[in-house]
């Protein structure tokens, strides 16, 4: 169904067609806007900015780009086409119809994963809400809002389906979404590394690479969901995402890109003469992959879980693409996970059964895909003739969630004593001193095509337009 622009609310589920819906939608609404003027973006609220909007949810033409005021971006409601007959994929309902409606006994436990899933949206939103003022060009300042837009949007999928299945408690649950807000010591975003402040463009970059990608695998689980309304409105939000770890990747990609172009400037791989330069040393882009990854590998809870057997078996979370499986029962099958023997300093393994395993199976999905990246980006350093390698941090570095978060455990996954930790962590992660230098390097530059100093130009426009285009009216 074609998206409806003339009404209040956009929308392809005929909200017209749906009166106490629609008013109960029309009512949180004004909520809404207010929340997006109080913990959005600050300022930039009357520019013009170049966005894109959803016309219609099919692969052809479902953008259309054109200058927006962002308090008048036209959020809606959108679902990916309905599929015919569809049947559930996987668990113990396998085989039978898709709900339409939320099945009673699953009504509390469906809740609370569209109330997570909501959850993040906005909070990301308000983690990058001072971004905007220490931009590094017109062309980032713009993805920024791009990607702050496309989140605000999800929070209104997720709000539309707590409203349309989940009665008064979806209502309340929908008012409680605006507020809790990131960092909130009473009233804090309910994942963790969702109140962690995002304070400079480097650490922007690396949550749209990392985070967003958990987004990514966490949609395409709920896409398989055999609750209908749920799998078809994360199908579509799916498309969204792409452009959001787009950003992260050519954000680290040019970030990599100057700090090579300086190195063979200088003829040093020195540290401190690339800083010197206004540029940042690939050793501290590495600690900041460090930090993020770790903490987004704690975004898929525990590697053994009887909710995530749960959400398997009763049909609601798939893994990402479901269809791939040759087994969507996984009663009888085992997987192999990690743990770790603290009175003997050792890593042992563990056979347990695959559904208490989900977990863990759509991690290790996530990080194969983050891989892909980093490679990419050592192409970049190999080119330039430098002899530097990033990495993904392993899997137990620095977590807080599952088996590892009661140790420590280096980089390379060696077991640490806490004091080792205590010692040496600044070696791994962003210290203070390097916070303060790459704080050091945000100074906004918004004249249309200049770049800051430390981030290399993008390769081409948005929406074939040139590098210099004003893509922020200030
Ligand atoms: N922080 O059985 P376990 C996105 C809790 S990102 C705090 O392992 P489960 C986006 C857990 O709730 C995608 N608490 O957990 C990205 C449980 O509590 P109870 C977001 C945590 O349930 C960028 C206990 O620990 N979407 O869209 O299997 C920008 C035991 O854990 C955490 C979703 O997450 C944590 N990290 O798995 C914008 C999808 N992890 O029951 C947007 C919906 C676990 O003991 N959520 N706990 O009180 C889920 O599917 C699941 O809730 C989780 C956790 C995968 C998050
Ligand atoms: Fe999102
Ligand atoms: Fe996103």
């Amino acid at each position: 169904m074609a998206i409806d622009y003339k009404t209040r609310i956009p929308n392809n589920v005929d909200l017209d067609g749906n009166r106490r819906l629609q008013r109960a939608l029309e009512s949180w609404q004004p909520h809404y806007i207010d929340w997006w003027r109080q913990m959005g973006p600050d300022r930039f609220l009357e520019n013009d900015v170049y966005l894109r909007t959803a016309t219609s949810v099919d692969a052809k033409g479902w953008a259309t780009y054109g200058a927006v005021k962002m308090p008048d971006y036209r959020w809606g409601i959108f679902l990916a086409d309905a599929v015919p007959d569809r049947r559930i994929g996987f668990g113990d309902h396998k085989g039978e119809p898709a709900w339409q409606e939320v099945p009673g006994e699953y009504r509390s436990i469906l809740r609370r994963l569209i109330v997570t899933q909501g959850d993040t949206e906005p909070a990301s939103v308000e983690q990058q809400r001072m971004l905007g003022h220490i931009c590094p060009s017109l062309y980032d300042l713009r993805n920024l809002f791009q990607v702050n837009v496309e989140e605000g949007r999800h929070l209104w999928a997720m709000v539309y389906l707590l409203h349309a299945h989940f009665g008064r408690d979806g209502r309340e649950e929908a008012e409680e979404l605006l507020q809790r807000h990131s960092g909130d010591a009473d009233k804090p975003r309910i994942l963790a590394t969702f109140n962690e402040p995002i304070d400079d463009w480097l650490s922007f970059f690396m949550f749209c690479y990392f985070t967003d990608r958990d987004g990514k695998f966490q949609l395409k689980c709920l896409a398989e969901s055999g609750f209908d309304p749920l799998a078809r409105t994360c199908r579509f939000m799916l498309t969204e995402e792409a452009h959001h770890m787009f950003v992260g990747d050519t954000g680290i990609q040019r970030v990599t890109k100057r700090a090579l172009e300086v190195m063979n400037e200088l003829g040093t791989d020195d540290p401190a003469a690339i800083r010197e330069q206004g540029a940042i040393d690939l050793p501290t882009i590495q600690k900041y992959i460090n930090f993020w990854f770790s903490s987004a590998v704690d975004l898929f809870g525990a590697d053994i879980s009887s909710n995530a057997a749960s959400y398997f078996a009763d049909g609601l979370k798939g893994r990402p693409d479901e269809g791939r499986y040759e087994d969507h029962d996984c009663r009888e099958a085992f997987f192999t996970v990690e743990g770790f023997d603290a009175a003997k300093g050792k890593i042992v393994t563990e056979d347990v059964p695959m559904r208490k395993a989900m977990n863990a199976v759509v991690r290790n999905a996530y990080i194969a895909d983050c891989a892909i990246g980093v490679k990419r980006w050592n192409r970049l350093i190999t080119k330039a003739g430098q002899d530097f390698e990033l990495r993904l941090p392993s899997p137990r570095f620095r977590r807080d969630v599952g088996v590892w978060a009661d140790f420590q455990f280096d980089p390379d996954g060696n077991p640490l004593s806490a004091e080792e930790w205590a010692q040496r962590k600044d070696e791994w992660i962003p210290s203070p001193d390097d916070r303060a230098f790459i704080k050091s390097l945000m100074q906004p530059v918004n004249k249309p095509g200049k770049m800051a100093g430390w981030i290399a130009p993008p390769d081409r426009g948005i929406n074939n337009q040139p590098v210099d285009y004003e893509y922020v009216r200030l």
